[in-house]
């Protein structure tokens, strides 16, 4: 099996279990890389969407919501807004040639979709140029046609071009071989309604009443000095997400500008994505603490009374108690800057609350009541090797 992914500079399974020395695993000659993309399948053909044609990100949009990623049984699938889809693919550094379409000959219809961005990493002690790849997409009737190799081979070839030979990119499917696997994890907020979709189910022995009554949260934050992140706030912010991440075996490398598109929420855009706060000590007037969570709606499938389900996903945080010498004040600071995170979700109306096994998280998702879902999260590297990353809290280098 595999016969895609055997083809590719990916660690294979067996190799994972081994000593890995961190590096690329094949040099490019860039001589050797095609100018042209390769030959599309008969009636259909490449293109390069403009996503600053409001009309082709829509169709990019319309392409997505019918046909992107659904859970297990069907019952969801991600609805990632217009604004979300600008916000994620016009990142600094950002592309046309990255984000590239494959159209139906005939009609013009959009039926496939995948995108890249450049970022750069730190895959423990060192940097990694890379692109991230997302929203690979086939249109539901062409599936199982070896489509979605021609994609990844195609944005490959537009990633070398640029002088970018390795990427990130994460999947629910396990495919060779996950440098480290996630777990969701979810907390409702709106109990009830997370039920009537079927995402919640009554627990033996309990009773609506008790579930509604276990996930109810204040109504106001608890920190003092937090706050609405800022335009000022963007190298304090920096700074702060800089150090934490720094105690990570893979993290991003944050430009303030890439702070500045990610992090700080945009005035201008119709549906907010990002929420992001700060904690601004009352006496010092230093940032101590931020915490960050986007918006990505679900819609559920065939539902009589709910259309979406509206989830917050917990994004970056930092806070300066990591640095500490006495740890044991980490575990109640983040349990406080998410407790005051759920508050502000709830107020916004989102429906539930999600967070990955990754960064600190396993430090306050039992205490704030989230639950396993069984969804699983595998990221890759590609044409890298390095040993597997442990999930978790093992993903720190603890001091
Ligand atoms: C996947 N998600 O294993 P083998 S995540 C990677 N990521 O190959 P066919 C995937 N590979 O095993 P279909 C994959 N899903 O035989 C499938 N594959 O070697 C592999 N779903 O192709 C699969 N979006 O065309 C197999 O399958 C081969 O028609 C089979 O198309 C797949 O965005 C897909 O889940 C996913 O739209 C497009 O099912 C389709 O089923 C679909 O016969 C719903 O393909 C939406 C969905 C995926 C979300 C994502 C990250 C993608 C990463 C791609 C890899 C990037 C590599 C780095 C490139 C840059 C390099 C540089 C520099
Ligand atoms: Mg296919």
């Amino acid at each position: 099996s595999h016969a895609f992914w055997n083809t590719q500079p990916v660690t294979k399974f067996d190799e994972a279990k081994g000593k890995q020395e961190d590096g690329a695993i094949k040099e490019i000659d860039l001589d050797r890389v095609g100018k042209e993309p390769s030959q599309m399948y008969p009636g259909f053909e490449w293109v390069t969407m403009d996503l600053e044609d409001e009309k082709q990100l829509d169709e990019t949009y319309e392409l997505l919501t019918g046909h992107y990623v659904e859970d297990d049984d069907a019952q969801f699938r991600f609805n990632y807004s217009r604004s979300f889809l600008d916000w994620a693919l016009k990142s600094p550094g950002w592309k046309k040639e990255w984000h590239v379409g494959v159209r139906a000959s005939a009609s013009g219809k959009l039926v496939a979709f995948i995108s890249a961005i450049p970022v750069e990493l730190r895959v423990r002690e060192k940097l990694v140029h890379c692109s991230e790849v997302n929203f690979l997409v086939v249109h539901k009737k062409l599936r199982s046609k070896r489509l979605a190799p021609v994609l990844i081979k195609e944005i490959t070839r537009r990633c070398y071009l640029e002088g970018i030979f390795q990427a990130i990119y994460t999947a629910g499917v396990l495919i060779p071989t996950p440098i480290s696997t996630c777990r969701y994890f979810h907390r409702a907020l709106d109990w009830e309604k997370l039920y009537e979709c079927k995402f919640s189910h009554l627990p033996p022995g309990s009773t609506k009443q008790r579930q509604v009554i276990k996930y109810k949260l204040p109504e106001r934050t608890n920190l003092p000095g937090l706050r609405p992140m800022e335009n000022k706030d963007i190298d304090n912010v920096l700074d702060l997400l800089k150090r934490y991440l720094a105690t990570m075996q893979l993290a991003q490398i944050f430009t303030r500008e890439e702070v500045e598109h990610w992090l700080l929420p945009s005035k201008t855009v119709e549906e907010q994505v990002v929420w992001s706060y700060v904690v601004e000590d009352p006496n010092t007037k230093k940032i101590t603490d931020y915490v960050s969570f986007y918006c990505l709606e679900s819609t559920v499938i065939n539902h009589k009374k709910h259309k979406v389900v509206r989830a917050a996903y917990l994004y970056y945080y930092a806070t300066e108690t990591a640095f500490d010498k006495d740890k044991t004040l980490l575990k109640p600071k983040l349990n406080a800057l998410i407790k005051d995170a759920l508050i502000l979700a709830k107020n916004a109306k989102f429906d539930v609350f999600n967070a990955l096994t990754l960064l600190d998280n396993p430090l306050f998702l039992e205490e704030q009541k989230f639950g396993a879902g069984d969804g699983q999260l595998n990221f890759y590297l590609f044409n890298y090797r390095t040993a597997p990353l442990p999930g978790g809290l093992d993903a720190r280098n603890l001091p």
